[in-house]
């Protein structure tokens, strides 16, 4: 470790409720790390391109119906089937900033009222991330951004209960961003902390797995 060819990507995430700027802000972090001259990508979740992706957007989109376990072991299932990439990726030193993860998969199905533990327990193993960003804005300024796009759980009433949900899932790993700044300012502080991460896991930072 310390040196350049063995140091290896970081894992960063971004978590909010709908409409709290998770993507945008993404966007400009790949951008701006793209600029300094590191290896990154940009992924999402769910990753709507494998055939379970089809199947978690065809229930978002509300074109099928598909019991809360199922859908929640789909989302699960949807990160697994992309564990092995993200690890090669981040050990041969690429970073990835990834818009949701196993947050939002706890989050949105323990708001439904699925215990926290139930929903927890398909992601252990999966990598935890070394940052996670959590865009904090209320669900009412959320909802007056543009409104939402009619999937599935994008109503005032059902984000109030994912914020709530959210609140008990945060650790070492997260930073609360207040997202109801100027963009600007919330690009700016995003920068600086995944800048420091990023130094942080080329210095040798160990990668871990869920929970941890
Ligand atoms: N969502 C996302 C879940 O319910 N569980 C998960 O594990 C993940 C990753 O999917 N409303 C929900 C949150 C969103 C919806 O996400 C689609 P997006 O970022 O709008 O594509």
């Amino acid at each position: 470790s310390g040196c350049n060819s063995e140091s290896r990507g970081a894992l960063v995430v971004l978590e909010g409720l709908d409409r709290s700027g998770k993507t945008s802000q993404s966007s400009r972090l790949l951008t701006y790390l793209e600029g300094l001259g590191h290896s990154v990508e940009l992924w999402r979740f769910p990753d709507r391109s494998t055939n379970v992706g089809q199947m978690i957007s065809s229930y978002l989109s509300n074109k099928s119906q598909l019991d809360d376990h199922t859908i929640h072991l789909l989302f699960s299932a949807n990160r697994w089937e992309k564990r092995s990439l993200m690890e090669t990726k981040l050990k041969t030193g690429t970073t990835l900033i990834v818009d949701r993860y196993s947050y939002s998969g706890v989050a949105f199905s323990s708001a439904k009222g699925l215990g926290d533990e139930w929903c927890k327990a398909p992601e252990i193993g999966l990598l935890a991330p070394d940052l996670v960003l959590y865009l904090d804005i209320q669900p009412e300024k959320a909802a007056e951004r543009g409104g939402y796009g009619g999937e599935k759980y994008e109503q005032l009433e059902f984000q109030r209960k994912v914020a709530q949900c959210y609140q008990v899932l945060h650790d070492a790993s997260w930073m609360i961003v207040d997202a109801c700044r100027p963009i600007e300012d919330i690009e700016k502080q995003l920068q600086e902390l995944v800048l420091e991460c990023v130094m942080a896991c080329q210095k040798g930072k160990p990668l871990a797995n869920l929970w941890s």
